[in-house]
């Protein structure tokens, strides 16, 4: 057994979003997500996020629970949709529910971190993030729920996951609203990262002393045969709409000149105005990274169907039959983790003074049944011990790294695979009782510890 020490004040964590968790959803207004479960066949199992695991109800429950695991911070996200009106007011109701869990996260010696946009779109504002007018109303929307939790909130994630948000949900169709239209995607895009910057304006000038930042997330591409530049080129047009879109504009303060060029025709007139990019690269103080996989690439022929890379219809996805996958599909790809941290802090943190968190790493896994006894998932354990390994060796190399939050407190609904998915370290039962699986006392004790204990090669 060797063992790897983290820093002395490395902070530990656990990450969910509004819509996945929260329920109550006849107290707050439609999102996107609404209406887009109610198309049919658009979610899985045809459920929704009417009830979802009732976290709206059962907070004190839920946070008494990350007590009891020694929980350091927990990020959630603010459902818009909840805390302003149509008319753009405050709903004091909904804030208030935001703002009595803030108070229980901090009577428990828990930091709040909070994520402004988790995709819970408010379904009112026309257009959706295809409408520049969309970013104007989030800035006020970031400002409102500062007003109300700043005091005590210090941490300001504005973004989750952006291309989720524009090229999958407005290109790929796969989440809400489910278009598939280039040009709306790159609009959408656009937009929402015109929305994070207004909001840092926002929120820096009444706020200085507050860590605010954007989260995004990586699946790095990689040729399945390095020596032909087919290959190599799908995997630059895949790079630069996944991630170069929106770490060079924020990081750097200017669009990939290739992704423009590759987007040709959709590419909107007069989308960028003057000024916008210097609002996009208005600077942040954490970069959150979201990370579950990696993808190998080879370009094939243009794919009629609708793909959330608009510019590289013909990528194809090799499979690896070699690796071992989640429930998701999804390659376990520990090593390109390692490798992505150390290049973000090279080439596009390091050089800006901007930490990076891990605002989610985790695995859905097919556990069983929580009525059939405990649940015993070494293989969640596995993926987390070998991901935190990675962690551990890029902090080695050099990548400023403070924060691990694992995806998810708990089980939830998983977009378009509504419940079919677990990705939590709580699963749920029938009743919507809380039922921690071994990952949870497995991440207890490193938290306790601070160190990871790596059993010996067999
Ligand atoms: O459940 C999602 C989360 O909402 C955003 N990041 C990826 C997770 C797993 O798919």
């Amino acid at each position: 057994m060797s063992l790897l020490h983290f820093p002395a004040g490395f902070r530990w964590g656990t990450a969910t979003s509004s819509f996945q968790i929260e329920g109550a959803a006849e107290l707050r207004g439609d999102s996107i997500w609404d209406e887009f479960c109610r198309a049919p066949g658009a979610i899985a199992d045809g459920s929704d996020g009417r009830v979802a695991v009732d976290h709206y109800h059962r907070y004190p429950q839920d946070v008494e629970l990350m007590a009891s695991l020694g929980i350091d911070t927990y990020r959630f996200s603010v459902s818009w949709p909840r805390v302003s009106d149509p008319d753009g007011s405050v709903n004091a109701a909904g804030l208030g529910f935001y703002d009595a869990l803030v108070d229980a996260l901090c009577a428990a010696g828990i930091r709040p971190w909070l994520t402004l946009y988790h995709w819970d779109l408010p379904a009112w504002l026309p257009g959706g993030w295809t409408n520049r007018a969309t970013a104007d109303a989030f800035a006020d929307y970031a400002l409102q729920v500062h007003d109300a939790l700043g005091d005590r909130v210090r941490v300001w994630t504005t973004l989750n996951e952006p291309w989720c948000a524009s090229f999958l949900s407005y290109a790929g169709g796969h989440h809400a609203p489910g278009h598939t239209d280039a040009a709306e995607a790159y609009a959408s895009a656009h937009h929402l990262l015109l929305g994070h910057g207004l909001a840092v304006r926002a929120l820096r000038a009444a706020d200085p002393e507050a860590t605010l930042g954007l989260t995004l997330n990586f699946t790095p591409a990689y040729p399945a045969d390095p020596e032909n530049p087919a290959d190599l080129d799908a995997v630059r047009r895949i790079d630069g709409t996944a991630h170069r879109f929106f770490t060079d504009p924020v990081f750097r303060g200017a669009y990939p000149a290739d992704v423009i060029a590759d987007a040709g025709a959709a590419w909107p007139a007069d989308l960028v105005r003057d000024g916008d990019l210097e609002l996009i690269a208005a600077p942040i103080d954490v970069l959150g990274v979201n990370y579950y996989t990696s993808q190998l690439w080879r370009a094939g022929e243009p794919s009629p169907q609708p793909t959330p890379h608009p510019s590289a219809t013909d990528g194809v996805v090799v499979d690896r039959p070699w690796l071992s996958r989640t429930d998701m599909g999804w390659e376990i790809t520990p090593d390109a983790f390692r490798e992505l941290l150390v290049g973000l802090h090279r080439d596009y943190t390091g050089p800006a003074g901007v930490r990076l968190a891990i605002t989610e790493n985790g695995a859905a896994i097919d556990d069983p049944d929580p009525a059939s006894g405990p649940i015993d998932d070494q293989e969640r354990i596995d993926y987390l011990r070998e991901h935190l390994r990675a962690v551990h060796q890029a902090i080695e190399d050099g990548a400023a790294i403070d924060t691990y939050l694992v995806w998810s407190l708990i089980d939830n609904f998983e977009w378009a695979f509504g419940y079919t998915k677990r990705f939590g370290l709580v699963a749920v039962d029938g009743d919507l009782n809380r039922v921690p699986k071994a990952s949870a006392g497995w991440y207890a004790e490193l938290i306790r510890t601070g160190t990871l204990s790596l059993p010996d090669p067999s």
